[in-house]
């Protein structure tokens, strides 16, 4: 066995913070499973193409043919699983791609993790991990009180949310049947670089460049708990590395914001770093619109688990993390092209007019 970790869509917003911090701060070398979907691009990786711990293989998790091929090619000591469809409102315009990555897909890899795991002496056994990373809105919606712990009961709203509670249903079963050392962990709320434009974060970056309308979802009064992404990358391998097998660990940012505040925070960083031709603050371009189906009221993470166990925290504050977040969309506006290219057009997604699929 290797010190190689395979980390599945690592050509995505987490998954490449993910392998960045592996490379920058640890030994692994890392194998990105990719299959390049509209939200994994090249562009996102394209610093670590030459890096000599670095491989990419433009493989779908749905071909389990070519991850066994993977599996034995590389004999990693680990696998960190984030390849997945994520945003809730494509789900709604769309399920089935979320049903059949995010668990058929998981399916594929957990059983080809368990042949290789199958095929491992004891003491690679002891070392082996699979790790699962989720989302806390597998647990639904909050009132205006309480936190999500690892307790709280799977209650997911969306085609996404449901695919999500799905597959995290499956790596249970798969330690509880088969003893497959995994590990789990759900996540409120990320934001920073790289991430794809059609998330609320670039929404408002982007319609602020262009001078267009914010669009606000229904009051703007949904709370999430923002986290940056760097600090989610640093906790995702502290728990690959420390996690207790079977055990599942809930990361947040204790940043809770509703969404009008992230919007005016976003704005009064923009008013100063590129303020409008006519000196109108931005926050005059929100424009109210019909709320999400589903909407969830609010999601808010307890972390103690994390901190405890692990002593992992976040490092980033809201303000100085959105502050870092804006100036570095600001300086890839590039980055942003390339990885629209025709497939997103800035438009709403997620209405739910009544087309199935
Ligand atoms: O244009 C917008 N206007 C708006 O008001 C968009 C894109 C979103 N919103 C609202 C909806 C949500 O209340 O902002 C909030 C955040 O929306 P998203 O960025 O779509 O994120 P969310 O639905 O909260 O889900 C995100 O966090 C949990 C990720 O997309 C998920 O993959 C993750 O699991």
């Amino acid at each position: 066995m290797n010190n190689t970790v395979f980390v599945t869509g690592a050509a995505g917003f987490i998954g490449s913070a993910v392998a960045r911090h592996l490379l920058a701060e640890h030994d692994d070398t890392v194998v990105n499973i990719d299959c390049l979907t509209y939200a994994g691009n090249r562009a996102t990786i394209e610093n670590e193409l030459n890096h000599a711990r670095y491989v990419f293989e433009q493989v779908d998790i749905r071909d389990r043919a070519a991850l066994d091929r993977l599996f034995a090619q590389y004999q990693p000591r680990a696998i960190m699983h984030l390849a997945a469809e994520s945003h809730v409102d494509r789900s709604i315009d769309g399920p089935r791609d979320f049903i059949d990555t995010n668990i058929i897909g998981t399916y594929n890899l957990l059983e080809a993790a368990r042949q290789y795991y199958l095929g491992l002496d004891e003491n690679d056994q002891s070392r082996f991990r699979f790790h699962h990373v989720s989302t806390d809105e597998v647990f639904g919606s909050l009132g205006d009180e309480g936190l999500f712990t690892e307790d709280s009961p799977y209650e997911p709203s969306s085609p996404y949310s449901a695919s999500k509670a799905a597959s995290d249903h499956l790596v249970r079963a798969w330690f509880e049947t088969y003893g497959l050392p995994v590990v789990l962990s759900n996540c409120s709320n990320n934001y920073g670089p790289y991430q794809y434009p059609e998330k609320l974060l670039p929404v408002i970056i982007s319609k602020v460049l262009r001078g267009e309308a914010i669009p606000v979802y229904g009051s703007g009064k949904n709370v999430r708990d923002w986290l940056y992404v760097d600090d989610h990358a640093r906790a995702l391998v502290c728990i690959m590395n420390t996690g207790r097998k079977g055990r599942s660990y809930n990361v947040g940012g204790n940043e809770e914001r509703n969404n009008l505040e992230v919007v005016e925070a976003v704005c009064a960083i923009l008013d100063e770093l590129r303020p409008s031709a006519d000196g109108k603050p931005h926050l005059e371009l929100i424009k109210h619109v019909a709320d999400r189906p589903g909407h969830d009221h609010r999601y808010a993470i307890d972390a103690s688990r994390i901190r405890d166990e692990l002593g992992w925290e976040p490092q980033e504050s809201f303000d100085s993390g959105m502050r870092k977040t804006v100036e570095w969309y600001l300086d890839h506006q590039d980055w942003v092209s390339r990885v629209l290219e025709g497939s997103y057009d800035g438009g709403r997604l997620g209405t739910a007019t009544g087309k199935t699929s």
